[in-house]
């Protein structure tokens, strides 16, 4: 694994209308050929997701999007694949080009006014640029005078085709990166400095030849980060190990498939989690999730419950999410409970219909846009839960897992 995790990565998503030089203002911003230049608009149909470093704001993927104004065919479709690109994205690039500017701003750039309403209202930050000041620059100088007094913003003035601005757009963006992006912690307040942690990590048939799987990755790389002592075990060698430490762990984490008999061996003195419950936390609003698993025992046979998970083809999470959970709520209400699947970016926008939605890990998936996801099912008073909790809830554990509180 040499790459940072996408999911970690600043997500920077374009936005703008169709040839507002969106895909022109990529490629400026990273030296490179991202996106196809036209000018016929539409060329960019589904947005296009690019990870790279950009120097000096690290490890990004850039989203570039279709225009929100496409009005072709597929428009529609286009629309809902943009709306998306927003949730993920944690930083906004609106671009606009001058033109009109004798007519009111409010209409002729009512798009990209209610676009940054929308963005606002997500607390996701926002940066307006205004392209082609090749073209015309009394125009964009004037256009920039207009967003500040609509909205207060400095938006930066750039040529794609002269270069001018970029230098100016890059300082911009990293004022303009969310304080806490980046710093959200998987061992939380769990954990300190030279604390010793074991990890208690089965390596079965399930797990990939070879390698471990991103979270036990990820929260070993913290723990070092964080100076703590670390013991990696499977779940054979847990007795040994604790027989062989001086004192006991301060934390064991454990996967949530053998948190019971960890639970049966632990020291009294160590706490003891599950990586599946700390990454709902990381990843999610673990209260909500709490509360979600424990709406499933006022369930009946009569129950439609939605189970969405973002990987469209991994054996173990379809495991958990097409056989196991299915099968542990159809045993306790009826064969005729309605269980529905959606997977990827699929995500109905309409919950109402559904008395629980049970997410995956969503380990492919960005902090923003799982909480884009958990902020629907809030607003239209769906419960929502996640495969790690709804698993300590259903195997009876949760009341015994510590929960991470920030
Ligand atoms: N003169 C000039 N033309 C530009 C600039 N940026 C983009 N264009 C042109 O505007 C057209 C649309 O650009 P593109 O990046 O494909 O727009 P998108 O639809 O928003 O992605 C293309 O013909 C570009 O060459 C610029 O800064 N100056
Ligand atoms: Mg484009």
């Amino acid at each position: 694994m040499n790459q940072t995790p996408s999911a970690n990565r600043l997500h920077i998503g374009i936005f703008g209308k169709t040839n507002s030089g969106k895909s022109s203002f990529i490629n400026a911003l990273t030296n490179q050929q991202v996106s196809i230049v036209a000018d016929i608009a539409g060329t960019t149909t589904d947005p296009v997701y690019k990870a790279m470093e950009i120097h000096p704001l690290g490890a990004c993927t850039i989203i570039d999007t279709a225009g929100f104004d496409d009005v072709t065919r597929l428009g529609e479709k286009r629309l809902e694949k943009t709306k998306q690109a927003a949730e993920k994205t944690d930083l906004a690039v609106l671009v606009l080009t001058a033109e009109n500017m004798e007519q009111d701003i409010k209409k002729v750039y009512k798009p990209e006014l209610d676009w940054y309403a929308y963005f606002k209202g997500q607390n996701t930050p926002v940066l307006f640029v205004v392209s082609k000041l090749d073209e015309d620059r009394k125009a964009a100088f004037t256009l920039q005078a207009e967003i500040k007094e609509e909205t207060g913003e400095d938006a930066v003035l750039i040529s794609t085709v002269t270069k001018e601005g970029m230098e100016e757009v890059k300082e911009a963006l990293i004022r303009k990166v969310p304080e806490n992006h980046g710093e959200r912690l998987i061992t939380a307040e769990l954990v300190g400095k030279e604390d010793l942690v074991l990890l208690v990590m089965p390596q079965d048939i399930q797990a990939p030849k070879g390698r471990l799987i991103l979270p036990q990755v990820q929260t070993i790389r913290e723990l070092l980060d964080r100076h703590c002592l670390v013991m990696s075990v499977t779940k054979e060698q847990l007795l040994l190990a604790l027989q062989t430490l001086k004192k006991p762990p301060k934390l064991i984490i454990t996967d949530s498939q053998i948190f019971g008999s960890v639970y049966e061996n632990k020291p009294k003195e160590s706490m003891l989690t599950s990586f599946s419950v700390l990454f709902a936390a990381y990843k999610g609003d673990l209260p909500y999730y709490v509360q979600g698993a424990k709406k499933i025992d006022s369930l009946t046979e009569n129950s439609r419950v939605l189970i969405a998970e973002c990987c469209t083809h991994a054996p173990l999470s379809e495991d958990i999410g097409r056989v196991k959970i299915p099968r542990m709520l159809k045993k306790r209400f009826g064969e005729n409970l309605t269980v529905e699947h959606v997977s990827g970016t699929d995500f109905p926008e309409d919950l109402s219909g559904y008395d629980l939605i049970i997410q995956c890990g969503g380990c492919m998936f960005n902090r923003k846009y799982v909480m884009a996801r958990i902020g629907h099912a809030k607003k239209q008073q769906v419960p929502m839960t996640n495969y790690g909790v709804v698993i300590a809830h259903l195997t009876g554990i949760l009341p015994y897992v510590t929960l991470p509180e920030s």
